[in-house]
């Protein structure tokens, strides 16, 4: 058994100029010869329960855009697990462009925060926690009523 040791490297980590988002840094070791470990745990680094996960892989389409909605309610922390992407954040005031590319922390996507994914690298493969199961009900898909449904709060 290699003997477990946190490497303190210094990682270059956005700073977050939009409302409901954030950075979640995960504890690793990368220090393996036979490979890395990256943890994450509910009610400690991952601030809420994990009630449904999902992955999003073959991303080969050079020209994909995913997202073009926000949440009602949902709280969910996105990583990029492997390669690339450009993540798009618009909390309604500002704007922020966010390229992921490493595995040891993720951002968070918070309710009211319209987001779109793009530039994947072919490798990519996005991982997301959220704290509530799958409800349509919950998106909001089209940009202006997402500003209408901001402005009513
Ligand atoms: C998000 C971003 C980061 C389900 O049936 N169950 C699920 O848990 C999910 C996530 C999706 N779906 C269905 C809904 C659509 O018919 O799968 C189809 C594709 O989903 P969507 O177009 O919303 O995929 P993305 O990549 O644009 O968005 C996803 C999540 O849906 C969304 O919550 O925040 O990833």
């Amino acid at each position: 058994m290699n003997k477990k040791i946190v490497k303190k490297i210094k990682l270059k980590l956005p700073t977050i100029k939009v409302k409901n988002s954030g950075v979640i840094n995960l504890q690793f070791y990368d220090d393996f010869p036979d490979g890395n470990l990256v943890i994450g745990e509910a009610l400690k680094s991952i601030p809420f329960i994990i009630k449904r996960f999902y992955y999003i892989n073959n991303l080969f389409n050079k020209k994909a855009i995913r997202g073009y909605h926000a949440h009602k309610k949902l709280d969910q922390i996105i990583f990029c697990i492997n390669g690339s992407f450009v993540l798009n954040l618009d909390d309604g005031v500002s704007k922020q462009k966010i390229l992921l590319n490493n595995p040891y922390y993720g951002i968070r996507l918070g309710s009211l925060l319209w987001h779109t994914m793009e530039k994947f690298s072919s490798d990519c493969v996005i991982l997301v926690l959220a704290n509530d199961y799958y409800k349509e009900s919950d998106y909001l898909r089209n940009y202006d009523e997402f500003i209408k449904y901001l402005n009513k709060k």
